[in-house]
């Protein structure tokens, strides 16, 4: 059954990376990865996305690798006490059934610790996401200096009031 999914995830990211980057895993659907540019020097990044869940089960974004960067792992923004703190969250993030993960800037994101080179606006680079149901799904980071329009979000923030 994971085979079956993974070769039709690999199809339609296939067809779809061309033109709209937007990936599906199984019941999974992944809008537009990307990371912001950065100049070089920099030694860590981060990448972001939304994964909607069209299933009737949850599934969990475990973590994430990349050859462009020594690790990968989620993390999550804090306002605590005022400051805006980060810190890495164990054990991945749920993507609730017929819900989203929203991992964008002010929230969660996949820290790229240890680049091997700078991020160039413009570049995609390739990124495995690990799901716990869904499987392994590779999508390419879009390298760009903004954040894009969020879709029918009025606020970055958002992703705290599930
Ligand atoms: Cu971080």
């Amino acid at each position: 059954m994971r085979k079956t999914l993974l070769s039709l995830a690999t199809l339609l990211s296939l067809s779809a990376a061309v033109q709209a980057h937007e990936y599906q895993a199984g019941a999974l659907h992944i809008d537009h990865p990307w990371a912001r540019a950065l100049p070089a020097g920099v030694p860590n990044g981060a990448a972001y996305l939304v994964v909607h869940n069209n299933g009737t089960q949850p599934d969990r974004l475990l973590g994430a690798d990349t050859a462009r960067a020594d690790k990968v792992e989620i993390h999550e923004h804090r306002h605590e006490n005022g400051l805006m703190k980060m810190q890495r969250v164990e054990g991945g993030v749920e993507i609730p059934a017929g819900g989203q993960l929203a991992v964008e800037p002010g929230g969660y994101h996949l820290m790229l610790l240890g680049l091997k080179q700078p991020l160039v606006a413009g570049e995609r680079f390739p990124l495995t996401l690990h799901f716990q149901q869904a499987g392994d799904l590779a999508v390419d980071i879009a390298v760009q200096q903004d954040a894009p329009p969020a879709a029918g979000k009025p606020m970055e923030h958002m992703q705290h009031m599930q």
